[in-house]
């Protein structure tokens, strides 16, 4: 490894050569990224394998994080963070006239996951290699990620993401590592031996292949691993081929191969295709086999051993998007392994833990029987038996309760349901922050909590502060470390110590200095992609995250159309100056969420273009959400807008990203945000709006009628008639959907219920604002309070209280 930047400068030309044959001169800025990744690689490689090699002499347990979703994002600057060479490389560079900055955009996202869900399992890996866990990610090796989101005309449009394009220098390929996963034909049992041996026939084969990412711990030796599979088969069809029937021989490949080719864009917001249960099975199913394999090489392999797989082996799913782990390892427990039922039954439940991300009952999953009975014979007959067991246990505790048991069934009404089947298979449950793991208790999952109270808990989300912080952040991270040293790189909790510096009049300038510089970068990206002007010295006031009903991107836009009119009526408002800024992906199915995306950038074009408001208010839809644009983004922030309807975002993690870089969040008592406000106190955070149990009062009794709040208030009728007056310039009929959910649906979300409320917070705001030491006082106390949301912390909780697992240490090799 190179330590000094000459030694570095010498090894980046000599890369150069050796792989393009170039010299720096002749090299193009995709040639010098290439050569500068593969040199790092060359250094993770060394610890990459002294990591597994120690691991496996250890025999210490590991956590393997089982995800249909892994956003990444870029990794040639986190790795870089991580082993502690950005400073060395950039000033390298530097001195060879480039700028890391270039080079770090050559990079492709891995867009492999849709938002909240996928995000966090990135921030784990990123914490348990940092935390010199023994923890591993498996998931999907999606040919096309999350879609590219053009804006054409206002429309949201989807353009397929092909991140592979230039070849992905992170991964490797493990081709002698494939295993088969078998989908389709019959299952017959059969006496073998002694006992029923399960033979599974006339089944297509899949062959799954895995290509390996190293996860770089920060400052440690640690290298783990994501394995994430793909569907490549070398299966021909040769009779057809031979034939002639060329095309059917090529088809029959790209058929068993489809199963991995794209990564299904919805969010909270289900299209239940069979390909995606072909997915959820063909990850799970290679992902077991492989550990097995590895388990029954470091600790035997007689049933006896396997047995015993829950003392060394911890698998956590992440929603219900892997259950099928529960059947498929009772399937290689008992079909591989010559496990009994009850020995395969003890060990599996022992293994596996669950996380419950949604309460939205429209993304709760379940799949029709027979479709589970023909794509994956086995797997269902397997889940029938663990049902009946299950009910048969319920009915001994509940004798003559039916209605109970059907609804806390696996199978019913003609589904198999994943959550039912994810918390009896798991020794725990969690929800992602306080109050959804409280609603799991009291309403999604009350029956289970009342039968098995001991599996239940919560674990607050959290975030790496290496990526959203120190990372995107670099200059803010360079002031907080003058101000308080560097211990918070590796314990966030010490980002407290900032709070002495709250009222100090120099440290506010140099941190609104920081973000004056921070928003200055995203004004030019702005002017750079959309040809737009706006004021660096207005208000940043950023909502980006899915396009959502019940994230409530309509409360904001609602109440940016009032300001508009209120400026109209009076042009001498007396209000800051803000930039409104939206970024965020729809579902391509969600009819009402691609609308509300036009609806956006419809008001931008009355706005934006309407020289009577002086420019006091500017509007932005930017395009393409992304990790590396969220990287942008959130820094140059000043109000975070976290204004999801009370008890439907399950924990949101953007909240906790815009915190610790000093924005003042606007938000609802929901999720995370309730032990943010905790956290930074009320006088740091402008909170508004119904609570968690008011909306669900509301649910369950029916209580709310959107016309109380339509006719009852003249600024809410004028802007919901705007939606469909023809004041926009829009087809007539364009908006109808929006109108439709506010008023015909009963406003499912509380949108007007809550529109008042938010107004008035948002007025709090302005005012805050403009009492600059008050405002600077509340960003630097964000920042100073943000250790809790961590993902360290959240790590470190679900290895002491859920895995079991400890730090291995892995030794400079
Ligand atoms: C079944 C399918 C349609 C589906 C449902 C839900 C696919 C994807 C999802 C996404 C959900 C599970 C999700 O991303 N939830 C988010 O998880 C974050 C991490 O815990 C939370 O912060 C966030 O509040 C929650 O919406």
């Amino acid at each position: 490894m190179f330590i000094s930047k000459e030694e570095f400068k010498q090894a980046f030309i000599e890369k150069l050569q050796t792989l393009f044959g170039q010299s720096l001169d002749e090299s193009s800025i995709n040639d010098k990224y290439t050569a500068l990744s593969t040199l790092l690689r060359e250094t993770i490689s060394k610890r990459w394998y002294e990591t597994n090699r120690q691991y496996r002499v250890s025999k210490e347990k590991q956590v393997y994080y089982f995800s249909m979703e892994f956003l990444l994002g870029r990794l040639l600057g986190s790795n870089l963070f991580n082993l502690d060479l950005t400073k060395v490389c950039q000033q390298g560079l530097n001195e060879l006239g480039i700028d890391l900055a270039d080079m770090e955009a050559v990079e492709h996202d891995a867009g492999l996951g849709n938002g909240g869900l996928g995000r966090l399992a990135a921030c784990f890996l990123d914490s348990m290699a940092s935390l010199q866990l023994p923890g591993h990610g498996t998931g999907i090796r999606y040919r096309h990620g999350m879609f590219e989101q053009k804006i054409i005309d206002g429309y949201q449009i989807e353009l397929p993401d092909n991140w592979l394009r230039d070849g992905y220098v992170w991964e490797t390929r493990k081709a002698d590592r494939a295993v088969t996963v078998k989908f389709g034909g019959s299952v017959r049992l059969e006496e073998q031996a002694g006992r029923l041996a399960a033979i599974h026939e006339n089944y297509e084969p899949v062959l799954a292949v895995p290509y390996d990412v190293p996860i770089v711990g920060a400052n440690c030796n640690s290298v783990n691993t994501l394995r994430l599979w793909s569907a490549e088969n070398n299966y021909f069809d040769f009779s057809s081929f031979s034939k002639g029937d060329f095309l059917k021989a090529v088809e029959k490949k790209y058929s068993l191969e489809a199963t991995s080719q794209i990564l299904y864009p919805d969010d909270n917001y289900p299209e239940g295709r069979t390909l995606r249960l072909k997915q959820q099975y063909f990850f799970v199913s290679a992902g077991l086999q492989s550990i097995v394999r590895r388990y029954k090489r470091t600790h035997g392999s007689k049933p006896a051993d396997l047995a015993k797989i829950h003392k060394k082996i911890a698998i956590h799913i992440n929603d219900t998007h892997p259950a099928l782990a529960v059947s498929e390892l009772m399937r290689i427990l008992m079909d591989e392994e010559g496990l009994g039922w009850d020995e395969a039954w003890t060990a599996t439940w022992q293994t596996i833990s669950y996380t419950n991300h949604t309460i939205l009952p429209e993304a709760l999953e379940k799949w029709p029987v027979e479709l589970v009975e023909t794509l994956l014979p086995r797997m269902y007959m397997i889940i029938r038996e663990i049902n009946e067991r299950f009910c048969a246990a319920l009915w001994e505790k509940y004798p003559g309760d039916w209605e109970r048991i059907r609804d806390m069934a696996i199978i019913s009404d003609g589904y198999v349901h994943m959550a039912h089947l994810a918390v009896v298979g798991s020794h725990s449950v969690n929800g992602v922050a306080e109050v959804h793991s409280n609603i799991l208790k009291t309403e999604v999952l009350a029956s289970f909590h009342q039968f098995y109270p001991h599996r239940f808990n919560n674990k607050t989300n959290g975030v790496t502060h290496r990526r959203w912080l120190a990372k995107a952040n670099p200059e803010l991270a360079a002031l907080i470390s003058e101000s308080i040293g560097e211990g918070w790189l590796a314990h966030p909790g010490e980002l407290s110590n900032l709070h002495r510096y709250a009222h100090d009049p120099a440290f506010q300038a140099s941190i609104r200095a920081v973000k004056q510089a921070n928003k200055e970068r995203l004004a030019r990206y702005i002017k750079d992609k959309m040809c737009l002007t706006v004021d660096i010295n207005s208000i940043f006031d950023v909502q980006v995250k899915r396009i959502h009903a019940y994230k409530r991107q309509t409360l904001n836009a609602l109440h940016i159309l009032d300001l508009y009119n209120r400026i109209k009526e009076n042009p001498g408002l007396d209000i800051e100056p803000r930039t409104f800024i939206f970024a965020g992906k729809a579902a391509t199915g969600y009819y009402l969420a691609k609308r509300i995306i036009k609806f956006i950038n419809t008001l931008a074009q009355v706005i934006n273009n309407d020289p009577a408001i002086g420019g006091k208010i500017k509007v932005v839809f930017l395009e393409n959400y992304s990790v590396s644009l969220a990287e942008l983004i959130i820094p140059a922030a000043d109000v975070s807008e976290q204004i999801s309807t009370a008890s439907r975002e399950a924990s949101g993690t953007g909240n906790m990203k815009f915190m610790m870089n000093g924005a003042v969040t606007v938000g609802t008592l929901d999720g995370a945000n309730i032990e943010i406000s905790q956290e930074v106190g009320g006088e740091n955070i402008v909170i508004f709006g119904l609570t968690a149990d008011e909306v669900l009062n509301y649910y369950k009794y029916g209580g709310y009628n959107v016309l109380d709040e339509y006719h009852g208030n003249s600024r809410i009728k004028t802007v919901v008639d705007q939606i469909v007056s023809g004041f926009l310039p829009a087809s007539p009929d364009e908006f109808d959907s929006i109108h439709h959910s506010l008023l015909r649906t009963n406003d499912e979300y509380f949108v007007l219920k809550d529109f008042i409320p938010y107004a008035a917070a948002q007025e709090k705001i302005n005012a805050l604002y403009r009492e600059q030491p008050r405002w600077q006082a509340m960003a630097v106390n964000n920042i100073a309070f943000s250790g809790r949301f961590a993902s360290d912390r959240t790590v470190s909780e679900y290895a002491i209280g859920i895995w079991r697992v400890k730090p291995v240490v892995i030794r400079e090799a």
